[in-house]
């Protein structure tokens, strides 16, 4: 990979997730693949004061404190020449790492998820920040979010592209339409084929040639072959297709950044989610 370092940087967040045991994450995969032990830095997560008046958006506090302190981070990663590797924690983090790399270049993203997480405190039904992120690093919703690192949005919308996406609250999507953000569901993807579809997504990325962050969420796969997640959803890509994606993008783009989210433990069937995500790294590592 041009013999670009890379920065594995963990943050055990869960306030932005409705089920606990994300947290649990990084203790997991070092458990199961002890050879991250020494590797992973970890961004502590430090409960601050909360407003539960708010039910609109759950811990923001905590959330805002946490995901600014990682996009100093991350920030600092890209500066050094080295590509960042951020671990969950719940995919409320991906509002930091964003933040952090974009301060330093000017980047689309691919934001491979089950989830559109292009909710706000207007549109969500479940007030839990990990479905915002997205929305939050274009500038849509609350100023603590859409504010973080730095003021104002992140990214353009033509720059962002939305892929295997198989749930979306009903004003999520009407936001994500109205922005104008091309999102390729599962259900598109399964019916024109996947490589059809990846590189398409690449081709719209690739349009303005910006660096791109991949930020990749566990329950983008099928929860019949991932299952440590907390927000299972139907169908979805494959494993192999998670991993072809990264092939795929770092073969045709320059990545800035990945975010690697949502593994949860405590609904692992076997050891294939952490087994999963050591796969992934080992591919990125390999470019
Ligand atoms: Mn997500």
């Amino acid at each position: 990979m041009e013999g670009r370092k890379i920065d594995l940087i963990g943050v055990p967040l869960h306030y932005g997730a409705s089920r606990c045991g994300i947290e649990y994450g990084i203790e997991s995969l070092v458990e199961i693949c002890p050879e991250y032990e020494k590797r992973i830095e970890i961004v502590e997560v430090e409960p601050q004061k909360e407003d539960f008046g708010n039910k609109k958006l759950k811990f923001l506090n905590t959330i805002s404190k946490t995901c600014n302190e990682l996009a100093v981070r991350t920030e600092r990663s890209v500066r050094e020449g080295k590509l960042p590797i951020i671990m969950g924690g719940d995919h409320a983090i991906a509002l930091g790492s964003i933040a952090g790399v974009s301060k330093e270049k000017k980047i689309g993203v691919l934001w491979v998820d089950a989830h559109g997480d292009f909710n706000t405190e207007d549109t969500t039904e479940s007030g839990h920040i990990h479905g915002m992120p997205l929305a939050a690093s274009l500038g849509y919703g609350t100023d603590k979010l859409t504010n973080c690192h730095y003021e104002g949005s992140k990214l353009e919308v033509e720059n962002v592209v939305l892929f295997g996406i198989r749930s979306l609250d009903e004003d999520e999507e009407k936001l994500i339409n109205e922005a104008g953000v091309r999102c390729y569901k599962y259900s598109e993807i399964a019916e024109r084929g996947f490589e059809v579809c990846i590189a398409e997504a690449s081709e719209i990325l690739a349009k303005n040639n910006l660096d791109i962050h991949i930020s990749f969420d566990l329950d983008s796969v099928d929860p019949l072959e991932v299952t440590g997640v907390s927000t299972p959803v139907k169908d979805g890509i494959s494993r192999e297709e998670g991993k072809e994606i990264f092939r795929y993008m770092f073969r045709n783009h320059n990545i800035s950044s990945v975010d690697i989210v949502e593994y949860n433990p405590l609904y692992e069937e076997r050891k294939e989610t952490a087994e999963y995500v050591d796969e992934l790294i080992k591919r990125i590592e390999a470019q």
